[in-house]
C-alpha cells in the first residue's frame, strides 16, 4: 500500500482548494503528498507539470496508509468521515493540535492582517462582497475571498499588503478550522442545507458555529436564535428586520418610509438601497453592523448601499417582456434561499409566481415551500433528480407539473405565465445532477430567455 512519508504533510483533493493549498505549501517548502478519492481527478496532467515529484494517490482513501502524516490538509469537499481518513479525524499531533485540518488552518497560521468572516445557509456571498465593496470604499486595502472567488491562501500572495481579509465561509471550511480568530465574525441565518454530509440541522450548525472560535466580535441575527454563539463573547451585535432594541440594527417606519436603524438613530431609508426585497435589507444591516466594528465611516457603508445593485444569479431580472418578468435565482440552491425569493418577490406582482425548481436536494425537507407556493404560486415546473420529493411536498398547495429538464420547463413557463407573473428560477436544490455549477444552470435560463422570449416574446 502506498504510504505518505513520515513527517510530510498530505493534501487531500484537487479541485480549486487542493491547488491553492499546494501552491501554498510550495511557497512555504514544506514537503508534501497528494491524494484525491477520484480515480481521475481533474487537471491531473496540469498538476503533474506544476508539481513534479510530488507524490500523487488516486483512488480509495482506504489504499493509503496515512499514519505517519505531520499533518492532513483536507479539501472543503472531502468529508473528514470518509472511510481512510475517518480514523485520522479527531487524532492530534505532537504539538496538540489537530492532525486534520482545512485549507483555513493553514491561512490562520500565515495571515498578517485581520479577518472578517461571514457565514449563513443564504447571503454570505451578498455580504461578503457589500463588505468587500464597504472596505474599499473607507480607503482600506482588502482582500476578498474564501468560498467565493479567490482561494483564502491565494489572497496570501494576490494581494500581499493587504490590511483586511473578508471571508465567506461554508460549513464544510469551518469544519476543519481549529480556531479562526476573526476581529469580526457573522453567523447570517440557518436553514436545511448540506445535510447529505453533516447528518442533521444540528451537526450542520455546530460546523457553522466554528466561525466564532477565537472572534472577537460576532454578528447574529435577532430573530434566529440558531445564529447565535454558545459561548458568550466579548463583543456582541444583533440584527434584525423588525423595529430595534436598544444596540440593535433593524428597521423602523418613521415619517411613511422604512428606515434601516442603528437603535434609535436612523441611517437611511430602504428604498434607497440597491437590493430589493426584505432579506436584502438585513444583508445590508449585517454588512453595517461588521464595517461599524471594523471602523468605516457611515457615508462611505451608505454609498455602498446605494449603488450595489447585487450579484448575478441572485433574483437577477434577466428580462421582461409582455408583462412577464423572468428572474435568474439559480444560486437559490437550499429552501431558505427559495423561501425568501419566493416572499420577496410574491407581494410585489399583480400576477403571480411560475417557480422552476429541482435538482439535487442534498437531502432537504421541500415542505415550508408548500404555504409561500400556496399564496403567491401559479404552478411548480419540477426537473432534475429530486423533483418526485418536491412533487409530493408540493402537489397539495399549487399546480405541479413534472418535466425531464430546465429547457422543457421554460417551455411550459412560458406557455403558462401569464401577465403580472413572473418566471422564477429558484431551484432550491444544487444543479450537480444536470448542470457542471449553479452558475451554467443560470447561464442556460439567460440564455434560453434572451433567445426564446427577448426575440419572439410569448405570442
Ligand atoms: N472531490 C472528490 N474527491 C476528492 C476531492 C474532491 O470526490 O478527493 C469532489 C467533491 O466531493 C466535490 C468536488 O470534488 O464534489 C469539489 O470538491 P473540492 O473540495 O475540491 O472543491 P474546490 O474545487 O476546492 O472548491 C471549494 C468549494 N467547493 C466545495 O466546498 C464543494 C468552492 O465553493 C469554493 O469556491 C472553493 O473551494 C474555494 O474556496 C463552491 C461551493 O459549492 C462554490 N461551496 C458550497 C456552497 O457554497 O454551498 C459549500
Ligand atoms: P450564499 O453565498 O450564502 O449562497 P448568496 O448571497 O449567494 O448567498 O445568495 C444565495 C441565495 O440566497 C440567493 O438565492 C439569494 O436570493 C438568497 N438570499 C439572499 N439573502 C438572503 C437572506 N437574508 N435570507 C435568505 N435567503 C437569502
Amino acid at each position: 500500500m502506498p504510504k505518505v512519508a513520515k513527517g510530510e504533510t498530505l493534501v487531500i483533493g484537487l479541485g480549486v482548494s487542493g491547488w491553492a493549498i499546494c501552491r501554498h505549501l510550495a511557497r512555504q517548502g514544506v514537503a508534501f503528498m497528494v491524494a484525491d478519492t477520484r480515480e481521475v481527478p481533474p487537471r491531473l496532467d496540469e498538476f503533474r507539470a506544476a508539481h513534479p515529484g510530488v507524490a500523487l494517490h488516486c483512488g480509495a482513501l482506504t489504499m493509503l496508509d496515512m499514519s505517519e502524516a505531520a499533518e492532513i490538509v483536507v479539501s472543503p469537499g472531502v468529508d473528514p468521515h470518509t472511510p481512510g481518513l475517518a480514523e485520522m479525524w479527531g487524532c492530534r499531533r505532537d504539538s496538540g493540535e489537530p492532525l486534520v485540518v482545512g485549507e483555513m488552518a493553514l491561512f490562520v497560521r500565515a495571515a498578517r492582517a485581520p479577518i472578517a468572516a461571514i457565514t449563513g445557509s443564504n447571503a454570505k456571498s451578498t455580504v461578503t462582497t457589500l463588505l468587500g465593496e464597504m472596505a474599499e470604499t473607507a480607503g482600506r486595502r482588502v482582500a476578498v475571498g474564501g468560498n467565493l472567488g479567490t482561494p483564502a491562501l491565494d489572497l496570501l500572495v494576490d494581494v500581499p499588503e493587504a490590511e483586511l481579509y473578508v471571508l465567506e465561509l461554508s460549513s464544510f471550511q469551518l469544519e476543519t478550522t481549529p480556531c479562526l480568530g476573526a476581529e469580526t465574525a457573522a453567523f447570517l441565518n440557518l436553514s436545511e442545507d448540506h445535510l447529505d454530509r453533516h447528518g442533521d440541522l444540528a451537526g450542520y450548525r455546530a460546523a457553522k458555529l466554528g466561525i466564532f472560535r477565537g472572534a472577537r466580535h460576532a454578528v447574529v441575527n435577532a430573530e434566529d436564535a440558531m445564529t447565535w454563539p454558545l459561548e458568550p463573547l466579548p463583543a456582541m451585535d444583533r440584527f434584525t428586520t423588525l423595529p430595534p432594541q436598544a444596540g440593535e440594527w433593524g428597521i423602523a417606519r418613521q415619517a411613511d418610509r422604512d428606515w434601516l436603524m442603528h437603535g434609535d438613530t436612523a441611517l437611511m431609508a430602504t428604498d434607497e438601497l440597491g437590493l430589493a426585497g426584505r432579506h436584502n435589507q438585513a444583508n445590508a444591516l449585517a454588512a453595517l453592523a461588521m464595517g461599524r466594528q471594523l471602523g468605516f465611516p457611515l457615508d462611505a457603508m451608505c454609498e455602498v448601499l446605494r449603488r450595489f445593485k447585487g450579484l448575478v444569479h441572485r433574483s437577477e431580472l434577466i428580462a421582461e417582456r409582455d408583462g412577464i418578468r423572468w428572474i435568474n435565482d439559480s444560486k437559490g440552491t437550499n429552501v431558505g434561499a427559495t423561501l425568501a425569493a419566493i416572499a420577496g418577490l410574491g407581494p410585489t406582482l399583480s400576477g403571480r409566481v411560475v417557480l422552476l425548481a429541482g435538482g439535487l436536494g442534498k437531502g432537504a425537507d421541500f415542505t415550508p415551500l408548500a404555504e409561500p407556493l400556496a399564496r403567491y404560486g401559479r404552478e411548480a415546473i419540477l426537473f432534475g433528480a429530486d423533483a418526485a420529493q418536491l412533487a409530493a411536498a408540493l402537489q397539495d398547495s399549487v399546480a405541479v407539473t413534472r418535466v425531464a429538464d430546465l429547457g422543457a420547463a421554460m417551455q411550459r413557463a412560458r406557455a403558462i405565465a401569464e401577465p403580472g407573473d413572473c418566471v422564477l428560477l429558484s431551484p432550491a436544490c444544487a444543479s450537480l445532477d444536470q448542470f457542471p455549477n449553479y452558475m451554467a444552470r443560470g447561464e442556460a435560463f439567460r440564455q434560453w430567455v434572451q433567445r426564446h422570449v427577448e426575440e419572439c416574446g410569448h405570442g
